[in-house]
């Protein structure tokens, strides 16, 4: 007896989704809401992960609404006890366990298996399971396998106004241009899900549309036959004729012949079986699916095509033809009022979902943010335009790198060594600086690397080695205002303000700071011009001449010659080296630099193992106040 006796699925089918595959399930919904369904077909998801019982957002319409994901099946089954179809979205490794566990419930009536490449055995071991269950039960499954391993073999069911079975449709665009939405009255049964699409195409342009397609996968043992459907549609009151699209290898288009002819079948039937061009072959051709490969003469195509037309079916002469076939049957039997089509209504409109919309240039809408430096989502990670590979190709180094994330542009080879030479030399000056002291400090309180990091990079600031943009700001307007420095010294002090990038704690003329030398050296030699390093050295000359510490410190010799890079490289415009010094780019390479060493003091501590630290009582000197008696 045929194991699909009655219909699989209504408006009220109500399905167990196993696995958390929450695309095609927001498919099933978007179809459920266009066909004007009153509830989702999904009634819940069961997947075994770590944690409790959880709950997924869907969209119902324009609305979202929460489908329940269950830990096991027991408290699926329990808790939706009128769900009788199981989708198995279950790997090929679990699809078997999970399948054997879903015959356990009776409630359960059809199964759909969408994993590819469950091996023959266990398929056979899955019908044979369902099989030894009594005669009621059998009668209740449909297990659709997938092809063994040759080519995709897509399951598929979908029955308009209903239910569909995972993707079986494809997207919202083909429901409506296939009228997927509300039945018609041709029933189909394919072997490929991929070839149902087509047909869904065919038949909603040549007839009223289609009343229920299943495609059974392309094994070599499939669970439901050709037959189990056909006979369903036979039995079906509004399925007015039925197509048939079989394929090269198998028999089982000769039990439809047979139907035929011994008046089971009795509605009309269009028949094809595709592979015919086998025949062109002089060996045995495999095609995708398993199955799909003749065993002997009369499992060839074109046998089968003669056998179904001998046997009284609509038979094309070659797929092309399949359609007009179709419409020629469709036709007379609207002529004899046994099809009377009905009038179209609209379908409900479904909103786009906001990412497949923006793919399709239907929709913009301004970003939230913009970004100029750097591309990720493509093949290659790109910095400013460059290819990461060709950043390596052309061995740019970190100052290459730099040039291009925070400059937007290559700087020359010169330029790029600069920067280079500016972080090698801020990237350490000992423990005792405010910013290592800090980094020292919360790592000895048992901080995290990042936290004893940004603890020392909040110390840079205007007194330590946040110096830099003020320095280059102060010494530019002065220059820029043609001052001399005599004049620009007596105006800092008139004002009562420091002059930034003069100044250093234990540095001195008498006690150079060769980090300084190395700098000022670089940029006399290397850069085309350095009008402001001059500048700065004669401000220098004056400072110092009143106290030997205020020399042009190493924020500030930064500072000054970086201005001479961004206007004399030839690389910026000068609107653009003003605004790079305004953006405070400059103090950027003292804390990239500086992490560096405050990482290093961080690690340091660590591996000296380094106790909390506490400060001394005898470095303090305790200044209360006397308290008025
Ligand atoms: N006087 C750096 O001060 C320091 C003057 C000045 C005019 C000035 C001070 C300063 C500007 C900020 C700056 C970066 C606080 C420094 C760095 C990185 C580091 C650090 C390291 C590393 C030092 C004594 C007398 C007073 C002041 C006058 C001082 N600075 N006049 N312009 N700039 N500079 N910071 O020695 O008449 O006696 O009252 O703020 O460029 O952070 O290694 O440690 O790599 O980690 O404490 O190199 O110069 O001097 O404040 O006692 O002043 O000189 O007005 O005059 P000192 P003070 P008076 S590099």
């Amino acid at each position: 007896g045929s194991k699909v006796a009655s219909a699989l699925f209504g408006k009220g089918t109500k399905a167990i989704i196993w696995g958390l595959q929450t695309r095609a399930v927001q498919g099933m919904m978007d179809f459920d809401y266009v066909c004007q369904r009153p509830q989702p077909s999904a009634a819940c998801m069961v997947y075994p992960m770590v944690g409790g019982d959880s709950k997924q957002n869907f969209y119902w319409g324009h609305k979202e609404i929460l489908v329940p994901v269950y830990k096991n099946m027991a408290d699926a089954m329990k808790k939706h006890p009128d769900a009788d179809v199981m989708v198995n979205f279950a790997s090929l490794r679990s699809a078997y366990d999970s399948t054997l566990e879903a015959m356990e419930y009776p409630q359960i009536r059809t199964i759909a298996i969408i994993a590819e490449g469950i091996p023959e055995n266990m398929t056979r071991k899955l019908i044979k399971a369902a099989n030894a269950k009594s005669v009621n039960i059998i009668v209740k499954y449909i297990i659709d396998a997938q092809s063994q391993s040759i080519g995709p073999a897509t399951v598929g069911g979908i029955k308009p106004g209903c239910f569909k079975i995972g993707n079986t449709g494809g997207m919202m665009d083909n429901i409506l241009h296939s009228k997927l939405y509300r039945p018609g009255s041709v029933a189909y049964v394919s072997r490929s899900g991929g070839m149902s699409n087509e047909l869904n195409n065919i038949i909603s342009h040549q007839t009223d549309g289609v009343f229920e397609g299943v495609a059974i996968g392309g094994d070599r043992y499939p669970v439901s036959t050709f037959m189990d459907h056909l006979l369903r549609y036979q039995n079906e009151d509004e399925v007015k004729m039925l197509v048939l699209l079989g394929e090269v290898g198998g028999t089982e288009e000769y039990r439809v012949c047979e139907a035929i002819k011994n008046g089971t079948i009795t509605k009309p039937i269009v028949a094809w079986c595709i592979g015919t061009c086998a025949d062109m072959f002089s060996t045995d051709v495999q095609f995708g699916h398993a199955g799909a490969s003749a065993g002997g003469a009369a499992e060839t195509a074109s046998e089968k095509n003669k056998a179904l037309t001998a046997a009284g079916a609509h038979v094309p002469t070659s797929f092309d033809e399949l359609g007009e076939i179709i419409r020629e049957v469709y036709s007379d039997l609207v002529q004899r009022e046994i099809i009377i089509p009905k009038a179209e209504v609209p379908p409900p409109p479904v909103p786009m979902d906001y990412a497949w919309a923006r793919e399709l240039g239907l929709i913009r809408k301004p970003a939230s943010f913009m970004t100029s430096i750097c591309d990720e989502r493509g093949q290659e990670l790109i910095y400013a335009g460059m290819p990461i590979t060709e950043v390596f190709r052309q061995d740019m180094g970190i100052g290459g790198v730099l040039s291009l994330l925070w400059f937007q542009r290559r700087l020359p080879p010169y330029a790029c060594k600069f920067l280079e030479m500016c972080l090698m030399i801020t990237a350490d000056h000992g423990p005792a600086v405010s910013g290592a002291h800090n980094t020292i400090v919360c790592a000895r309180a048992g901080k995290d690397l990042v936290s004893s990091l940004v603890s020392g990079l909040l110390t840079i600031g205007d007194r330590f080695g946040g110096a830099l943009d003020g320095a280059a700001k102060q010494f530019t307007e002065a220059y820029d205002a043609n001052m001399i420095p005599m004049e620009f010294v007596n105006s800092m002090r008139k004002k009562g303000q420091l002059i930034m990038g003069i100044g250093h704690r234990v540095k001195s003329i008498n006690n150079p700071d060769m980090r300084v030398t190395l700098i000022k050296e670089f940029a006399t030699i290397q850069f085309p011009q350095s009008p402001l390093l001059k500048y700065a050295l004669e401000v220098e000359k004056i400072t110092t001449s009143k106290k030997p510490n205020l020399i042009l410190n190493v924020d500030g010799c930064i500072a000054v010659c970086f201005v001479d890079l961004l206007r004399h490289s030839g690389c910026f415009t000068k609107d653009e080296a003003d605004e790079f010094v305004k953006t405070g780019s400059l103090n950027g390479l003292f804390v990239l630099g500086r992490s560096i060493g405050f990482i290093g003091h961080y690690l340091d501590q660590k591996r000296l193992k380094q106790g909390l630290y506490r400060h001394p009582w005898d470095d303090i000197s305790y200044v209360l106040p006397e308290m008025n008696q």
